[in-house]
């Protein structure tokens, strides 16, 4: 072999084994030197150099591979599995310090592309609560600190729920008092968006015995063409307390509790006679505004014995009285705000107020 050939395949030209020992004293030499190559790698790159030389097709290991072709037939099978354990053995050093190199270049990059992020979040606004939902967590706070638990009910129900057991039988004049909204479910006219949260009323008092104390805030829907006072969709708090001996007297008595808890003392409030067919005696709840003019937040009366009866009440062993607020009402005066649709519009600026 010439030295130019040497030097171009320096591995082919140490290949030379003359027999399965020399070769397996070989290998060994190739694992050692193999250990302290890559031990010395410290970068992937380097590794990757370094197992081209070890295993790639022009290093003594090849070479020695290829030697196996000048051995004896028997001798052929021992050095082709001494060959494979050293190639075994040198790739499993190869695959564990690749991890530790790896493992050492991913920490070192996340660290050089570390994002700074504190300037965005220096810049971020923390939310809260829509207005109307504040409102609504105030009045359950203030009916629950008065003995009162919260209760829920669809916000699409059936017409006996929203109108037949509230005392409005099917062609009743005051069904047209409320532009409902119906939806195409079963018989014609026999499921709607709720109008008023009154249907949860029924459902209470046919769940659970007397006495009752309840409130039920949610939202109801109805054909109001949106303006400073109305929107097509709104929310109530219905009230409905029944026990033994229960007037009117505890009625008024409750909603002067209530009224001066939320709005504090100085506001002016009436009530004025009314009719819903679920309440008798029925009122109206109007508050006035710092303008002078007054804005009806609720219904309120005496459960009727009708409803109670539908509901499976003895009228003559229960009383009780019924409320329904406007929350979105409710909110405007507490609040100050003179437009309901304001509270729909999601404007920042103005939603940020409060
Ligand atoms: C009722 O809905 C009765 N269910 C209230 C009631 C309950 C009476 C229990 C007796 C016993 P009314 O339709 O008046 O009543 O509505 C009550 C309140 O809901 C109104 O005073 C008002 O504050 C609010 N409200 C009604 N319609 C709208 C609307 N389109 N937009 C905003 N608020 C409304």
């Amino acid at each position: 072999m010439s030295a130019e050939f040497k030097d171009e395949f320096p591995n082919e030209a140490q290949a030379k084994a003359t027999s399965v020992d020399d070769l397996k004293a070989q290998l060994g030499e190739i694992v050692v030197a193999a250990r302290a190559a890559v031990a010395e790698a410290t970068s992937t790159d380097a590794l990757a150099e370094t197992k081209a030389e070890l295993l790639g097709r022009s290093s003594h290991l090849a070479a020695l591979r290829s030697a196996i072709g000048s051995f004896n037939t028997d001798d052929r099978p021992e050095a082709g599995r001494a060959c494979n354990e050293a190639t075994d053995e040198i790739t499993t050093l190869m695959d564990a310090r690749h991890n530790e190199l790896a493992q050492v270049e991913r920490t070192a990059l996340l660290q050089t592309e570390r994002a700074d992020l504190t300037e965005i979040i220096g810049d971020l606004t923390v939310g809260h609560s829509h207005i109307i939902t504040q409102t609504r967590r105030t009045l359950e706070d203030l009916f629950v600190g008065m003995g009162y638990t919260v209760a829920d009910g669809p916000e699409i129900d059936t017409e006996w729920h929203n109108f037949t057991a509230l005392n409005f039988p099917l062609g009743h004049p005051a069904r047209d008092m409320y532009d409902t909204l119906y939806v195409n479910w079963g018989k014609a006219m026999s499921t709607m968006l709720r109008t008023h949260t009154s249907p949860v009323q029924v459902r209470t008092m046919t769940s659970q015995p007397p006495p009752i104390a309840v409130v039920a805030p949610g939202r109801c829907f109805r054909r109001d063409t949106a303006d400073a006072t109305h929107m097509p969709v709104f929310h109530q708090i219905e009230g409905l307390l029944i026990d033994r001996n229960i007037n009117l007297g505890h009625l008024a008595g409750t909603i002067e509790a209530f009224t001066t808890a939320f709005f504090g003392e100085g506001f002016s409030s009436r009530l004025r006679p009314s009719y819903f067919p679920f309440t008798e005696p029925s009122a109206e709840f109007d508050i006035q505004r710092p303008d002078g003019s007054w804005l009806e937040l609720g219904g309120c009366g005496m459960v009727h014995p009708n409803v109670l009866e539908a509901c499976g009440i003895d009228p003559e062993e229960w009383t009780g009285f019924a409320f329904g607020f406007g929350i979105d009402r409710l909110a405007m005066i507490r609040y100050g705000v003179d437009d309901l649709r304001d509270l729909w519009l999601g404007d920042m600026r103005f939603l940020r107020q409060f």
